[in-house]
């Protein structure tokens, strides 16, 4: 196969992670915890959007009823469920001071299925038999996601044009780059919550083709930030 072929269908989350779940949270303007999450070694994909409300077909301008929401795929393998919203409860203030703008940056935890619901009950006992206080968040069964628009997905990692210009070798559409693990993990370092040396060593155990890895960290290691 040719190197300038279409790589980045190696490199979809599907052909690395069999046991794959999803989770939807609210915790505030949606740029920064896309960059949390990113970071996380067993998150495969980030996104951001609308979800909670009613309004149809919302937008950042006209969001209506629903809240900026992070949207992951994670490898349950790699990481649970629980972690999750344990990393979700100590990174945002669930409570939101007059209702500041609305409905838009609620605290808001979705489950998809009865696992989850348990899971966050769980979560919520070890909170409070360690003493913190029962969280203001709005918990609630999952009933669907609305994309942001592309300024908005991977935000951070978009303040620095290098890093797009090349991850653009790679993932030449809006759609692949939002979708793409590799961009998630540098989104993170974009806002300082990982290292270009963690990203490395996690590519590293990744199970893909040696040349295929070689060839990413290649492409990573050039970016100028
Ligand atoms: N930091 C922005 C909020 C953007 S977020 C996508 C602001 O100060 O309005 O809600």
């Amino acid at each position: 196969m040719n190197h300038s072929d279409n790589q980045a269908s190696y490199i979809e989350p599907t052909f690395l992670h069999s046991s794959t779940q999803s989770a939807t949270l609210g915790m505030g303007c949606f740029w920064s915890p896309e960059s949390l999450f990113g970071h996380l070694p067993g998150v495969i994909r980030t996104r951001v959007g609308y979800a909670g409300g009613t309004t149809a077909e919302p937008t950042y301008r006209q969001m209506g009823d629903h809240t900026e929401t992070i949207q992951l795929e994670f490898d349950s393998n790699l990481i649970s469920f629980e972690e999750i919203i344990e990393v979700f409860w100590n990174h945002h203030n669930p409570v939101n001071i007059n209702d500041y703008k609305g409905r838009q940056y609620k605290s808001l935890l979705f489950y998809t299925d009865g696992q989850q619901q348990e899971a966050i009950r769980h979560v919520l006992k070890n909170r409070v038999a360690r003493g913190q206080s029962e969280p203001d968040t709005e918990i609630a069964p999952y009933s669907g996601f609305h994309l942001a628009e592309d300024r908005h997905q991977k935000y951070y990692l978009k303040r620095f044009p290098n890093a797009v210009e090349k991850l653009s070798e790679w993932y030449p559409s809006h759609e692949q780059l939002t979708n793409s693990t590799i961009a998630a993990r540098l989104n993170g370092l974009a806002k300082g919550y990982t290292s270009l040396e963690r990203i490395v060593k996690e590519i590293e155990q990744w199970q893909l083709q040696a040349e295929l890895k070689k060839r990413m960290v290649d492409l990573i290691k050039q970016i100028r930030w």
